[in-house]
């Protein structure tokens, strides 16, 4: 079963059995109020216009029976998982570990670490814990994609250039087809969502493929095999 849809820098045919959902940081942090990303001086509800059509195509992903991952950034409460020059960045009551309206900053465990309600895993659905920007750095990410058989990556989330970009160039480089989603994603800054995107399709897709949410919910709303997700469940090849 092929999921067909337009995207750049050239449309794609994908192995729906080979392509997962990745969905990058959709915490409180970033996209509430009192979070780690209005603590850095950003307005958190840019992020929120990516809401929506991720609901949109995690429905259509879970009805498809689509593997889906999500990640969240974060660390452990003794911070020594986190590198001393990411704390020291920002003023110290603001920084990582500080405490805040949802907690700790960026604290495993705590409020604002968590995935928007909206968003929520539910059963079955992998959550990877990373605490870098990518979500391949010392996670165990790739062991899973591999036991999956997963090739494609239908990639969504925030931000367009911080986390997203950094997964997909590591993605990129260890062989995995990415397609960006591209009002999946958003930023604090518009111009950097923009490029944020250009970057990945230009010169020929050099990262990778950006598409609409809608093209590929579409896709998707042809096929409900739940082909990825059995495989997830141990089901032979
Ligand atoms: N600050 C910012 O734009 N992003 C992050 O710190 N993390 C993610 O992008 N997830």
């Amino acid at each position: 079963m092929r999921l067909v849809f337009k995207a750049e820098p050239q449309p794609l045919s994908v192995d729906f059995a080979r392509t997962a959902l990745l969905i990058i940081d959709m915490q409180r942090d970033f996209l509430e109020p009192g979070g780690f990303g209005e603590t850095l001086g950003n307005d958190v509800s840019l992020l929120k216009a990516a809401v929506p059509p991720l609901k949109v195509l995690l429905d259509a992903a879970r009805q498809a029976g689509m593997l889906v991952i999500h990640t969240r950034e974060g660390h452990r409460p003794d911070l020594t998982d986190a590198p001393p020059t990411k704390i020291e960045r920002g003023e110290p009551s603001m920084r990582i570990g500080a405490p805040g309206p949802m907690g700790r900053i960026l604290i495993r465990g705590e409020p604002g670490h968590d995935i928007i309600p909206e968003l929520y895993p539910i059963a079955g659905e992998a959550v990877i814990d990373k605490p870098g920007k990518g979500a391949f750095y010392q996670t165990d990410l790739q062991l899973i994609l591999k036991n999956c058989h997963i090739e494609n990556l239908l990639v969504c989330g925030v931000t367009t250039e911080v986390c997203v970009n950094t997964t997909v160039r590591e993605a990129n480089d260890r062989g995995y087809r990415c397609i960006v989603v591209s009002d999946c994603c958003a930023s604090y800054f518009p111009e950097f969502h923009e490029m944020g995107l250009k970057m990945i399709k230009a010169q020929g897709g050099i990262f990778g493929w950006v598409a609409d949410s809608e093209d590929v919910v579409a896709a998707l709303a042809t096929t409900n095999v739940g082909i990825s997700r059995k495989y997830a469940q141990g089901g032979a090849v």
